[in-house]
Order: structure tokens, then sequence, then C-alpha cells
């Protein structure tokens, strides 16, 4: 398969501007008629119409109702068309019940679905199946009615009633013009939570929830977080509801979390349905986060779309940017805004950065593609998201508000670029920090890789001035990018100093933001009248590697004093990975310091501190971020070094632990609210570090009090923290909790879910929990087709437990190449999820990296692989 390359860009030579389906809905044989309104582009020469199918049988071709001549090369449709507007009517049919890659129209619990995005229109008729084709949709789909009592598509519902031999049919229309890949169809024995809401304009809108017959107790969550979500973007940015009918369907065979179908958005069943018995305080925030990010696409994605996919940041990193807004504000206090974005921090470090610096790195707006479905990746998401939230530091929250109304005034009902974005956001800010230097700044969307920030501080106590110098690099890009670094300058006995730079008249308050925009610059503070410690890159500013070479006890002032949350958590993380990067770079046992024990105790004594706050705090960083900061990898070292520390905490803090599992009980009844879910994480924390300290001992009361909550606990929180706490220190009574929780929920596929993902993920001891996770493959409760599963037990294992995974006899390696193949012949994109397992291989020490350059090897010769994997092994090979 060859590379499409984002300058190849050209309009298409026909639009279409009305299409009319017509589904006769069969799992065998689905046979789809469509009627499509074709207008000449006269922008371009005439030439063929080339429409695009994949899978699928054609029965029928004709133009203005006469045959036309047309041939098939590959999946490609070449129409001679006439040089002038007409009307096409293709007639194909498709197999649903055979459609394992679940794109495109298929079946799942014997209901109908479809999957669009990016290229899944195409396996139901041929189109021009391209984001920039803009058509208005009128649906009719007949089907079995008992089979299929329910039947929706996009829009709204024109008619509907019965059909000869059983069957019925309803007619949908969607009057905004869209891509194909927003297009949906559901149809199935399903029911529905409803609500009715009047929204800040005075209309009425109809919500529904529709979900399998059972599960229905499961979806208030959702809903509720629906209709905060539309409160929330008519009050943030202006945005309402534009349909009369919102629906959201769950789906248990998903490929991603949801999908953002305009007015008929589909959901994987573990983004969608919750309840305190069944799902955890992450699980209920997901759901939430994932219900806001589809319904915010119906503006950043639906209203305004994507060019082309290599614009595909423009909706992906603007509207994970608007969810984490949403969530931030959704938790209420600072202290829970901090731990959000500490949250997204630690996942963007432990998966967007090895991604930025390992072979499949490409820019938020990629410059070409293989197959697309590999570039939902955490840069185009997260990455992108971070950029966004430049534009907001940039412009501060009232210039971007301005900005995204000029994006919606200039674009609404258009395809566009994210040059289109950044322009837009510069036009409405003019003089701003931004609007100077935006071609500097889109390099954010051109250059991969992590920029290295280094910071230096001098301080002259004689001038009272303190002189800082920051320069950045990245190995993959070689011009500078403009680094908003937000900062501030902390006194040794706390005090947040004022911040006046040489040659302004007046201190800027005691936080700021420098703009590092040169590979290297200097920034001089005046009236400094102590030595300062530099509190750099507050909240995180930009997506940057920050090496600011802090003592221990500069350190240990930040993690004490610093005004801003985020970088008092850093602080403590800097400690933590100074220390594991010491042990796992000598090879040496590590061990834990005094000063950082007692740091650490004062966190989980802390008066004022929030749980979930210290919860943070006190978690070491993810392996997958310390070995980013290692130029050769032994994931083994790093394992130990890690599991070493966790030993010595639990034992070093064990009366304190005791006090905070005691002092963080929850009582009453459940709820998700972020203070109660805060007390949760900590008492979860206490009983796993209780754990794993009598393991260690051989005392049996700790285990003994888990094993009592995972028979008790009143809700899914506690009960599974319990389980997690018994199974992570391979404590005796793992085994009997393991049994008893997967005869309690051997009903509910989400829960079993968790219940292979915990011991994938069991951080390794001897070798136990890879042949564990290899003889789970066995159990009668997994497969390869569902998604949900495949990934609970082997992208876990792969991709997420380095411990188990990187073995020095290679055995996870040869396992990841069997099953990597063996998903491929199933579904080709969830194969390509793990085939990323080896990114990074070329940093390992060996004997990791050549068994993992042959793995690699092995795999890439099989002559049948999916574009999707060949293209990861091929960049992965190099
Ligand atoms: N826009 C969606 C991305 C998507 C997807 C979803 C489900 C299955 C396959 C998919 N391919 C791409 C999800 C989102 O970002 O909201
Ligand atoms: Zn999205």
């Amino acid at each position: 398969a060859t590379a499409i390359q984002r300058l190849d860009y050209r309009a298409p030579t026909y639009w279409i501007a009305t299409v009319d389906l017509t589904f006769d809905l069969d799992p065998a044989k689905t046979l789809i008629t469509s009627k499509m309104a074709v207008k000449r582009n006269s922008a371009q020469a005439h030439g063929p119409l080339v429409l695009v199918g994949e899978e699928l049988t054609l029965l029928r071709c004709l133009i203005d109702g006469e045959p036309v001549s047309f041939r098939q090369e590959g999946n490609d449709l070449v129409i001679d068309a006439p040089d002038r507007d007409f009307e096409l009517t293709l007639r194909n049919t498709c197999a649903p019940e055979k459609n394992t890659a679940l794109s495109g129209l298929y079946t799942s619990g014997g209901s109908f679905f479809t999957q669009c995005e990016a290229e899944g229109f195409r396996r139901i008729t041929y189109f021009l199946d391209r984001p920039d084709v803009m058509a208005v949709y009128t649906v009719t789909l007949r089907a079995d009615a008992a089979k299929y009592p329910v039947l929706l598509s996009n829009g709204n519902l024109l008619e509907q009633g019965t059909l000869d031999g059983g069957k019925h049919f309803a007619k949908w229309h969607d009057p905004f013009p869209k891509p194909s890949y927003l297009f949906a169809v559901v149809a199935g024995d399903l029911v529905a939570r409803e609500q009715r809401i009047t929204t800040r304009s005075g209309k009425d809108h109809l919500l529904q929830v529709y979900v399998r017959r059972g599960d229905l107790d499961k979806t208030e969550h959702a809903m509720n977080s629906l209709i905060a979500s539309i409160v929330w973007d008519e009050k943030r940015f202006n945005l309402p509801l534009d349909l009369e009918r919102f629906m959201v369907v769950g789906v248990s065979d998903f490929n991603m979390g949801a999908m953002e179908n305009k007015g008929l958005n589909i959901f994987n069943t573990s983004a969608l349905l919750c309840s305190p018995a069944t799902a955890t305080d992450a699980d209920f925030q997901r759901v939430e986060a994932i219900v806001a990010h589809e319904y915010f696409h119906n503006w950043t994605g639906n209203r305004v779309t994507c060019r082309d996919w290599f614009q595909l940041s423009l909706k992906e990193g603007l509207t994970v940017f608007r969810d984490r807004e949403f969530s931030m504000d959704m938790a209420g206090s600072a202290s829970a805004r901090a731990v959000q974005r500490i949250q997204q921090v630690r996942n963007l470090r432990a998966i967007q950065f090895p991604e930025d610096a390992g072979t499949m790195a490409h820019p938020v707006r990629p410059d070409s593609y293989v197959e697309i479905n590999n570039f939902y990746t955490a840069t185009v998401y997260e990455k992108g998201a971070e950029v966004v939230g430049l534009y907001q530091t940039l412009l501060g929250r009232d210039g971007f508000a301005k900005g995204m109304a000029l994006y919606f005034e200039r674009h609404d009902g258009q395809a566009v670029t994210c040059d289109d974005f950044a322009q837009a956001m510069a036009d409405a800010n003019p003089g701003s920090p931004l609007s100077s230097r935006l071609d500097a700044f889109k390099r954010w969307y051109s250059q991969p890789g992590t920029p290295h920030v280094a910071a230096q501080g001098e301080y002259d106590a004689e001038g009272h001035t303190y002189t800082l110098r920051l320069s950045q690099r990245n190995a993959k890009g070689p011009l500078p990018q403009v680094i908003p670094v937000r900062m501030g300058l902390v006194g040794p006995e706390g005090q947040a100093l004022p911040l006046q730079l040489q040659g302004e008249i007046a201190a800027r308050g005691t936080d700021t933001v420098l703009i590092l925009e040169e590979a290297a610059q200097a920034f001089t503070f005046v009236n400094v009248m102590v030595p300062p410690v530099p509190s750099l890159l507050r909240g995180f500013s930009a997506p940057v590697l920050l090496e600011d070479g802090l003592s221990d006890p500069q350190l240990l002032t930040l993690l004490r004093f610093d005004a801003d949350a985020f970088n008092r958590w850093e602080a403590g993380q800097r400690l933590s990975l100074k220390r594991l990067l010491r042990a796992a770079r000598s090879g040496q046992p590590l061990q834990l310091d005094n000063a950082y024990v007692e740091a650490m105790r004062a966190v989980l004594r802390h008066a004022d501190l929030d749980p979930a706050f210290k919860a943070e705090a006190l978690k070491l960083p993810d392996a997958a971020y310390i070995a980013e900061q290692l130029e050769v990898v032994d994931p083994q070292a790093i394992h130990a070094a890690v599991e070493a520390a966790w030993d010595q905490l639990a034992a070093a803090l064990r009366d304190d632990w005791a006090w905070a599992f005691d002092a963080h009980q929850v009582t009453g009844g459940y709820s998700p609210n972020a203070v109660d879910a805060g007390k949760r994480a900590l008492a979860n924390l206490a009983l796993a570090m209780l754990v794993r300290g009598a393991v260690a001992q051989g005392d049996p009361v700790w285990p003994g009090r888990a094993y009592q909550r995972v028979k008790t606990a009143s809700n899914m929180t506690e009960r599974f923290g319990a389980l997690a706490a018994l199974v992570n220190a391979h404590a005796e009574l793992a085994e009997p909790a393991l049994v008893h929780f997967h005869a309690l929920f051997a009903d509910d596929a989400l829960v079993i879910d968790k219940w292979f993902m915990l011991q994938a993920r069991t951080p390794e001891r001897g070798g136990a929990v890879f042949e564990r996770a290899k003889k789970l493959l066995q159990h009668p409760d997994f497969t390869l087709k569902n998604p949900n599963r495949a990934r609970s037990l082997l992208v876990q294992l792969c991709n997420m437990n380095p411990g188990a995974f990187h073995r020095s006899d290679a055995a996870g390696y040869v396992l990841w190449a069997e099953q990597v193949a063996a998903i491929d012949a199933i579904n080709p994109q969830l194969a390509g999820r793990l085939a990323r397992a080896m990114d990074r291989w070329s940093t390992l020490a060996e004997p990791y990296r050549t068994a993992a350059q042959e793995a690699l090897k092995r795999l890439a010769e099989r002559s049948t692989l999916s574009n999707d994997v060949r293209e990861i092994v091929t960049k992965a090979l190099g």
C-alpha cells in the first residue's frame, strides 16, 4: 500500500449534495439502494466519477435512470459521468454478520450498528468517502419488526410504519449537510432512558440513551453527563444543541470509546454504562468525559469538520481540550482541578511522550499515512489538546473564546484545516502574543518530537537580581517552538515572590507567563531580595520535558510551599524520579533515603491537602515515563527499582497508611463526586500499601481485611481496590478473591474485562504474571473478537506491563507476534493498537533489543498482514 501525502490534497471533481439511502436489513446480506444528487465541481477539470467501496457487491448503476458504462478497479468504481449535474442510482449488498473488523455495517448482540469514521462508509455503499464531501442524508430502514423493533439513523424521524411479511420501516432525515464519516444506523431490540429538556434559548429537545434490555439501570450517569455537557457548552462557548432529538446508543463490540455521529452518538458500553456496584470512580469519570467529548464534537467536528484526515487534530485536539475544560469545571475546587491536570499529564507522559520519541512519531498534523486508523493517536488527541491549551495560555480565557466565536462565524458548515483555526485565533486577537508570532507558533503542528527545555538560574545577592536562562532543543524538529512557560519564584520560607522583569516598570504579580521562542533566552528579574527557587512550567503550561536541575532541598521547598498545586505534585515526582533513575541506571538496589521518606510522610499526614491530591502525590512515576529519561532501557531494572520503592514506602510508612485507610472511609450512599472519590482513592492506595507490607512480613491481618472487603464492599471502587491490593501484592488470598469476584460478576462483561485487566497488569514477580496471562488466553470467557476483552488482556500485558512483557527468554515477544497476527485476521484496527507495543524496541538493552527486532521481522515477513499492522511494523523496523 502506498502512503497518502498531505500536500497531495485536491478538491473532488464532483460533489454529492443529497443522498437518499434505503437499507433492507438482513444480517447475512443487507441490500442498500442509494440515490445521489451529484454536482460537477466546475473548479476541477472534467473526468470520470471515481467512487470507493470495500467488500461490497454491486448490483446496479444508473445515471438519470439509465444504465451507464462503469468499471471496477480494485476498490474503485469508475463511472463515465457527464460534464454536468446528474442523479446517480446504485444498488449493492454487504454482509454485516461477517464484518468482524467493526467498520461499516456490522452486527453485535443480534443488533445492527455502523462505524463510519474514518473510512467505514465505503463498506456500506460506493461513495466519495472523504470528509470534504458534505451531503444531506435521507435514510429509510426496513427490517423484521420483531427482531429489530428500534430503527435509528441521524436527524429527525419523518415517518414509520408496518410493511408486509412482519417487517416495518422508519424514515429519517438529517437537515445538516455532513461528511459520510458521521453517518450512522442502529437497528435492534433496544430500550431507552428518555429525558426532555428545554435549553437556554427556550427550545425543547428529546434526549435518549439506548441500551440492551437489562442495562437501563446503568444509564443514569450518562444521561446526567449529557445534560451537564449541553448546559456547559451553551454557557462557556455559547454553542447550543441544534437538533430536536439527540440519541446515544451503547454497543459491546466497538473499536474505540465512542463515535460522534450527527445526532446519533454510538458508544462502547465501557464508555456509557455505570452503576455503583459495577463501575469504579474512574469509570464514572471516564463516562462523563466521553459523553461530553462526543457531545462537544457536534460543534467542533460536525458543524465545522476536517477538510482531509491530516487535519484530524483540528477536531480531536480541540474536542479533547474542551472535554478537559468541562471535566475540570465539573470537578469544582482548585485542588480537584489540579488533580485532573495531574492525571492528564501523567497520561501524556506515559503514552504520548514515548510515541513522540518512537518509530511512529508524527506531528500533530501528520504529513503522510498509509492507514488513517493508525493516526488516532495520543499525539493527535492529547498533544493536540495541549496545543489548543497553548492558545488559551497565550490569549487568556476571553481571547480564546473570541477566537472560537470567529472560527464558527467564518467556518460553520465547512470542512477546514488547522491553519483556518490558527488564523481565526490570531485574527480575533490582534496585537496578542499569538498574532505576532503565528508562523512560529504553528511549528507545533508541523514538527514532531517533545521539546526539551533546560533551565538554569543565577541569583545575584548584591544586585538582587535573578537571571533565568532557558533553552530548548528537539531531536525531531530543527526549529525553535513557541513555549509559554508559566512560572513563579518561591522564597526559602515558601513566600511567593513578586516578579518584576528587568526593563518593566512594575511587578507582574507572583505568577506570570514567559515566552520561550528562541533556541536560548535569558530573563532577568529585579528586586529579588532572597535566593529563590524557580517554579517553572506551572500547570504544565506546555508539552515539553523540563530539565531544571533543581537540587533535592529546592524540590523539597516546592513540594512544601509552591502555590501551584500541579508543581507541588511535580516536585514530588521529580524527587521520586531521581531516585528511580539512579537505581535503574546503576543496576544497584534502590534504597530510599530518610529525607525522601519523611517528605512523603508529610504529604500523607498533611492537614490541608485534599485526599485526591495526596493519592496522586504519593504515586510513583510510570515505568514508561521513567524509560523515556534513559538512553538505554532495561525494563527489568526499572521494574525492580519501582517495586523496591513501593516495598520501602509500604514498610516505612506503615502506621501512616493504616491511619490514612481508617481516616478516609466514606460513609453513607455512594456518589462519584470528587470529594468522596478522592477519599476512596487514598484509602485504596493505603490498603494496597498495607497489604503489600503485610505480605512481605507474612502478617495475615491486612490481607484478611482486604479479602473481607472484596466480599462485602458496597461499591465497585472499594471492591476492586481491595481485589487489586491482594492481586498486586501476590497475596495468597488473591486466588480465592479472584474466584469470588468472577463468580459474583460472571454475567457482566464489563466487570469481567476488569478481572482480566487486573491479572494482565499485575506487577511481575518471577514470571508468574506472564504465565497467568498466557493461561487466561485459554479461559472460556476470553475471545479475540470482542475488542474490550482482547484489550483487557493483551494490550494490558504487552503495552502496559513492561515488567511482565519484556523477558529475557523473549516469550513476551513471541506471544505478541502470534496474537497480533491472529487479531489481524479478525480486526486490523485492533491489531494495529497491539502492534504498537514494540514502538520503542530500539532503545531496549540487550538481550531484549535483538529479541524484539527478531519478533518484528518475523511478523513483517507474513504475507497476509493488513495495511494497519504492516505500516506499524515497517516503521518500527525503520
Ligand atoms: N471520532 C471518533 C474516532 C474514531 C472511532 C470511533 C470508534 C470506532 C472507530 C473509530 N475510528 C475513529 C472518536 C472520538 O474521538 O470521539
Ligand atoms: Zn473525538
